[in-house]
């Protein structure tokens, strides 16, 4: 199969050592629940405050290689009047934009959801590529609960929209993250974690590879491999680094362009703890970052409170936990 450089280039500018990619793809209504935080109604001018907040930030760009936005974001502007892709484009961030349009349920199979979105896929990338987006990205969530769920038909049939997702990506240009989210809510074992983690992986990039997905120009965003919230032992983040390699060696073909990690719910000081004790156990096949979201943003939200005096100390605090996962990103923390 011939290689499409382009893919090829905007993956290894996102995976640029040191940098990481913010996920500030929030839809309007999780975006309200950020508001929320801040005592700030979900209105479109407050929803505005909050991604200028994030995408102006000074020197963010030097530990953020790409941003993820919504839809309505892509769409939006600054109070200026300057599109936030450009305003990410000027920093030299690449930006990014998120197609999945969420979950709905796997009708005969209880708990267990599938991914919407690809109707008129090719369309809407055609689109977003207008607007700016050279990467994109697909979320499918795996709950681990009693022994039978995940089902290998739950994996399997997510594993197909994450392929199809990422081949109609590709022929647009434009770079999918594929993100099999392993919820981290539960009282499962780190054990049971590492089986599910794997074989999810397993079935989504064996069906990336039968679906003819060039996984050199494919980012994969992981789960960290940990117990489930409620479990009574909480791993650390020694465990944590060698559960999620060694599900990483079992898993993702060398070939794949390298992987990047949401934070799951986890608090951002665990977050960074988990990603540092991860890089520190040395050199793999794939560069390994951040994407963040909750974990980013959390410290930005606090310094912040809703108040236009506080918007540079808030936006100082976002810098300084992209710098922090940075470090972490290398293993210098
Ligand atoms: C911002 O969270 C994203 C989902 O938002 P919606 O539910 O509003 O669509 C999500 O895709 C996020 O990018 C990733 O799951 C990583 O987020 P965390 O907070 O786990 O790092």
């Amino acid at each position: 199969m011939k290689k499409n450089t382009k893919l090829y280039e905007t993956a290894t500018a996102l995976l640029e050592p040191g940098k990481g990619i913010l996920a500030a793809d929030e839809s309007d209504a999780t975006a309200g629940k950020r508001l929320d935080m801040v005592h700030l109604p979900n209105e479109p001018e407050h929803r505005r405050d909050f991604r200028e907040i994030l995408f102006t930030a000074p020197d963010i760009e030097k530990y953020v290689s790409g941003v993820i936005m919504y839809d309505s974001s892509i769409r939006n502007s600054t109070k200026d009047g300057m599109p936030f892709a450009d305003v990410l484009t000027a920093k030299g961030i690449v930006p990014g934009i998120k197609v999945d349009l969420g979950v709905r349920d796997l009708e005969g199979f209880k708990g267990e959801v599938v991914t919407q979105g690809l109707d008129n896929l090719a369309e809407r990338f055609a689109e977003y590529y207008d607007l700016g987006a050279r990467f994109a990205k697909w979320r499918s969530v795996i709950t681990i609960d009693e022994d039978e769920t995940p089902t290998e038909q739950s994996l399997k049939i997510n594993a197909i929209m994450l392929a199809r997702y990422a081949q109609i990506a590709q022929a647009a240009d434009i770079v999918p993250i594929v993100e099999p989210e392993v919820i981290h809510a539960g009282d499962h074992s780190l054990e049971r974690a590492e089986l599910v983690t794997t074989k999810a992986l397993q079935i989504l990039f064996q069906t990336l590879l039968e679906y003819r997905v060039d996984l050199s120009g494919l980012i994969l965003k992981s789960s960290m491999v940990l117990a489930g919230d409620s479990y009574s032992d909480q791993t650390s983040p020694e465990e944590v680094a060698q559960a999620t390699l060694r599900t990483f060696h079992m898993s993702v073909p060398h070939a794949c362009a390298g992987i990047v990690f949401l934070s799951g719910g986890q608090s951002p000081e665990r977050s960074t703890q988990n990603l540092n004790a991860i890089a520190k156990m040395g050199e793999q096949p794939w560069p390994i970052t951040f994407s963040f979201s909750r974990a980013i943003e959390e410290p930005m939200l606090k310094a912040w409170g809703g108040k236009p005096e506080n918007v540079q100390a808030a936006q100082e605090a976002l810098v300084k936990t992209c710098e922090q996962n940075s470090l972490a990103s290398l293993g210098k923390l």
